[in-house]
């Protein structure tokens, strides 16, 4: 049996027309069904369904044999506990720096709000920049226009999130998609079924291109 751990949110979305098109297909319909564990229409394989921030997690310790992140969430993760064979192409978009809508640019130390902590320090720190990040775990645009931070680190996708708060894309940090992981002692134990999914995975983008 192999388990593929996959977020309910936005990634989902995207990952299930993937995962079908590969012949992966939950039994049970997963906007209405509550269960965490979905059998699949391969009955070698079953999807479990958790916070997209908690993929990593699972994986690392073969809750999971493989999952489905974000590779901003990967990055926040850190370490080299999980093999990244795969880019999916799924669920694009760009994290970026953001301000209030023509503030100027601040010369000495700026305060930063982000979820992504370690991505925006290593960002700053790159740029000699010295920041001060502010961790939040949501509702970033809203720290600028009560001054709690000189602007923020964030995703962006339309760019319409920022605008409705009067804020503007600043700087490109990285694109973003999500990518396939996989944990390293199940890539040994279970060589022939992992790498015969990967086959299969790898055929699908090649259509999808
Ligand atoms: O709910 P939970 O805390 O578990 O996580 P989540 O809601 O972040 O998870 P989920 O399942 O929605 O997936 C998040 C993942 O989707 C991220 O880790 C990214 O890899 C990917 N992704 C792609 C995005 C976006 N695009 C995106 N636009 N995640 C979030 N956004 C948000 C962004 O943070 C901002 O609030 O959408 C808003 C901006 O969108 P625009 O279109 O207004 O620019
Ligand atoms: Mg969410």
């Amino acid at each position: 049996m192999l388990t593929i751990a996959v977020s309910k949110g936005r990634i989902y979305e995207e990952a299930l027309p993937f995962l079908e098109q590969a012949g992966i297909k939950p039994i049970d319909d997963p906007d209405t069904s509550r269960k965490l564990i979905l059998q699949t229409t391969r009955d070698d394989v079953r999807l479990v369904i958790i916070r997209a921030t908690d993929v990593p997690t699972f994986v690392e310790y073969g809750a999971a044999d493989m999952g489905i992140a974000g590779k901003d969430v990967l990055l926040e993760h850190g370490g080299e506990s999980l093999y990244e064979p795969l880019d999916l192409n799924i669920a694009t978009c760009r994290l970026m720096t953001a301000a209030q809508v023509s503030a100027p640019e601040i010369k000495g130390r700026i305060r930063v709000a982000t979820k992504y902590v370690k991505t925006a320090k290593s960002y700053f720190a790159e740029r000699g920049i010295q920041a001060d990040i502010i961790k939040l775990y949501g509702s970033m645009e809203l720290a600028p226009l009560v001054g709690l931070a000189d602007c923020i680190v964030d995703l962006v996708d339309t760019g319409n999130t920022l605008k409705a708060n009067g804020l503007e894309p600043r700087e490109l940090i990285m694109t973003i998609s999500s990518r396939l992981v996989v944990n390293k002692a199940a890539m040994k134990m279970k060589h022939e079924a992992i790498q015969s999914l990967l086959d299969q995975f790898e055929k699908t983008l090649d259509q999808r291109r």
